[in-house]
């Protein structure tokens, strides 16, 4: 099957044959039908996040299931299916309290890490794989507790992005925030994942949503899916004008870049007694400044990881907000590629010139 591979010393991905070993007990073979470029990709192309390599990207797919190991009981031939990049062992005490996004063995479903390795090249090297997905290749093979089951008539480049920017983004506010309507929120980077806060601010009725990024283009779209406000950050302290605009500070501050300065900025942001999220993925040692100040004035921050989603339940829940015409999903897609068109994509993506770009397979 054809992939796209992340080799060593280079920050473009090439096309590549692999082969996958025979499926295990509890594995499934999915044809894949889509998988979006996300940032996290990119932040892996450019050395950000370090995997080992030959690396197989992509986190955030769908596909259909085409064959099934002797002990899976949870998908039949035939579904649709969106990966999920949480797949909690379901049986540390994370994952029993409900928070497998915090599973403490998340080595129990991981392929790529079982030994022998069970993904390679033709020429036999063993190929690690993006958060247990590796999405941008014709077939995947996932552990039945990372494929969610999705009805057919959502199209499967809508249904990929369910997977990951759909679940970080509103999870973020659903699940952590719990955002209250009326309160007010302001999103520091309004990509794939922060047009997804924006929209679930939304839905949550929340006034004012503050968007702030440093391109137009995708500030109009911020408008257009819900943000009230807009910051251009490119000409504007961002901190001052959100102040301004809330006199004082807003109740949720969201980074979604993944840069220190933005997530100061975020806790800036906030008002007194109120609450700076960072979803954007940083470097693991990098590191920025909490003011002591804002202990006193008895801020907090919260990292969010996969917007703590219990895919099984929050998928559906957001399969039926884009039914109700409440979550845009086409709107998200600015550009569909082929699988070897796909470092234009990436390119496209560090250029800040789409919501998200899907790799979409015939
Ligand atoms: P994407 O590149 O689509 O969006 C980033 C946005 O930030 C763009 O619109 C930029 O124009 C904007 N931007 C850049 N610099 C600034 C700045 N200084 N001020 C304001 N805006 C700026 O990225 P994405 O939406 O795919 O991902 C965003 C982050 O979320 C990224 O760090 C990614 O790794 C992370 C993420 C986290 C998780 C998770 O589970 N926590 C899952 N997926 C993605
Ligand atoms: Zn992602």
């Amino acid at each position: 099957m054809r992939a796209a591979l992340l080799r060593d010393g280079s920050d473009r991905l090439s096309i590549e044959d692999l082969e996958h070993s025979e499926l295990m007990a509890r594995e499934v073979l999915v044809r894949t039908a889509a998988c979006g470029l996300c940032h996290s990709d990119l932040h892996v192309i450019d050395g950000t996040l370090q995997r080992p390599r030959p690396h197989l990207l992509g986190h955030e797919a769908a596909g259909v299931v085409e064959a099934l190991g002797t002990d899976v009981t949870s998908v039949a031939m035939g579904d649709h299916v969106v990966t999920c990049l949480v797949q909690g062992c379901g049986s540390c005490r994370r994952c029993l309290q409900g928070q497998p996004t915090l599973c403490t063995d998340p080595a129990a479903t991981r392929r790529a890490s079982a030994l022998p390795p069970r993904l390679r090249t033709l020429g036999g090297e063993a190929v690690s794989v993006m958060a247990n997905v590796g999405g941008f290749t014709e077939q995947m093979v996932l552990d039945e507790r990372g494929l969610v089951v999705v009805p057919d008539d959502v199209p499967m480049d809508l249904a990929a992005l369910l997977g990951c920017a759909v679940v970080t983004g509103v999870g973020a506010v659903f699940n952590v925030g719990e955002v209250q309507a009326g309160e007010s929120v302001a999103v520091i980077g309004c990509g794939g994942v922060g047009l997804n806060v924006i929209q679930a601010a939304r839905i949550a009725g929340a006034s004012p949503i503050i968007a702030v990024d440093v391109s137009a283009a995708k500030l109009a779209m911020a408008l257009s899916l819900g943000a009230t406000a807009v910051v251009d950050a490119s000409s504007t302290d961002a901190v001052v004008a959100v102040r301004d605009l809330t006199g004082g500070g807003v109740d949720h501050a969201f980074e979604v870049i993944g840069r220190p300065a933005t997530a100061e900025q975020a806790l800036a942001m906030a008002a007194n007694g109120c609450r700076a999220y960072v979803v954007g993925v940083m470097a693991d040692d990098a590191t920025f400044t909490v003011r002591a100040e804002y202990t006193k004035r008895g801020k907090s921050l919260h990292g969010v990881y996969m917007g703590a989603t219990l895919p099984h339940v929050d998928i559906p829940r957001y399969v039926e907000l884009w039914r109700r015409g409440e979550l845009d999903l086409a709107a998200m897609v600015s550009r569909r590629l082929a699988l070897d068109e796909i470092n234009d994509g990436f390119r496209a993506l560090a250029a800040g010139e789409v919501n998200r770009a899907v790799v979409v397979f015939t």
